[in-house]
């Protein structure tokens, strides 16, 4: 498989499923990028500096509960269970869940090998008593599990509201292939931000250092670099907007003049004033939350807020709904 990014820029192959989204998205009305296509190596440096921004409330909220919830979970968690992370693992919490919950073993689920076998080697010396097994995959589909892990109860972990960057329908088409990776009677430790004011949403996505602005405006410099791209990365800007109807921040990148550019060879043009639709993130009430997980096959046994009520941490279990008549 074709990496999206290369350690050596420019000369690195085209990822045909890059390319592919790029030239439909440009063509599409409204233009539209897939959100997974932001985190080129530069693209996870400017993540990674969002997260500790006075403004972006979601991690340091998340960590925060992790850390106060730790012994009502743990007691919920079977002994000698096996944590099963989507995601690689690379960030602050996943040392903070391997802490408290103690478990036999630990999987964390990556599509990049690289990264994921960074993280994976540092958390196995950092936790010697944890059977560290890291798995190469599309989380997105129903995956084996390594057979080492087969009898032990599971947890899955999803935390960073990351599901929050799906439309409804393809959120719960991921917790159901959850649900078939992990098998009835799993655990699923999921973090879901939740609706709030449009003062604290929107400067959580349009900072005052400006480093969701180069975020999203990175999206430009990867499709020039890697898809031979002459698009004028300075006549767009970053745009955050609350979008009420649907509970959910969507980021744009606009133009500020009419812009004519190539990519791959092929010609677009922009007008001043429209748009480029690069992301979602999908805010859920209390109730929206658990009906999602319902609907995804799992459901709610507790859940954890923050003081704020900003954030929660859901755990559920893969059971069929009791009472249904
Ligand atoms: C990684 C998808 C959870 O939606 O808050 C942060 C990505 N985008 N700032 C989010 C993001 C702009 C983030 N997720």
């Amino acid at each position: 498989m074709l990496k999206p990014e290369n350690e050596d820029g420019a000369a690195s192959l085209v990822d045909p499923q890059f390319r592919h989204d790029v030239l439909t998205g440009l063509a599409l009305r409204p233009r539209a990028i897939p959100a997974r296509w932001f985190y080129d190596r530069r693209g996870s440096e400017l993540f990674e500096a969002i997260t500790d921004l006075p403004e972006y409330y979601p991690t340091r909220t998340e960590i925060g509960i992790l850390d106060a919830c730790c012994a009502d979970l743990a007691a919920r968690v079977p002994a000698g269970a096996a944590v099963v992370e989507f995601g690689s693992g690379s960030s602050a919490k996943t040392p903070r869940l391997l802490d408290c919950v103690k478990p036999a073993a630990y999987v964390p689920i990556d599509i990049s090998g690289d990264f994921l076998r960074e993280s994976a080697g540092a958390l196995a010396q950092a936790h010697p008593g944890i059977d560290v097994v890291p798995l190469e995959g599309d989380f997105t589909r129903p995956l084996a599990l390594p057979p080492a892990i087969g009898a032990m109860p599971k947890l899955g972990f999803f935390p960073g509201s990351t599901i929050g960057n799906m439309l409804a329908a393809g959120a719960v088409d991921l917790l159901r292939s959850m649900r078939a990776s992990l098998g009835e009677g799993a655990l699923l430790l999921i973090g879901i931000d939740r609706i709030k004011g449009e003062d604290v949403l929107v400067p959580a996505y349009d900072d005052a250092a400006g480093v969701t602005a180069a975020f999203n405006l990175n999206l430009l410099h990867r499709i020039n670099r890697e898809l031979a791209g002459t698009i004028p990365v300075d006549d767009f800007r970053h745009r955050a907007i609350w979008n009420d109807s649907r509970a959910r921040i969507e980021m744009h990148l606009e133009a500020m003049r009419d812009t004519a550019f190539t990519v791959d060879g092929r010609a677009f043009t922009i007008p001043a004033g429209e748009t480029i639709h690069t992301e979602n993130s999908h805010k859920y009430g209390p109730r929206d939350a658990r009906l999602l997980l319902r609907g995804g096959g799992w459901t709610p046994l507790a859940e954890w807020t923050d003081p704020a009520d900003r954030f929660a941490l859901i755990l559920a279990e893969a059971q069929p709904e009791r009472f249904a008549p």
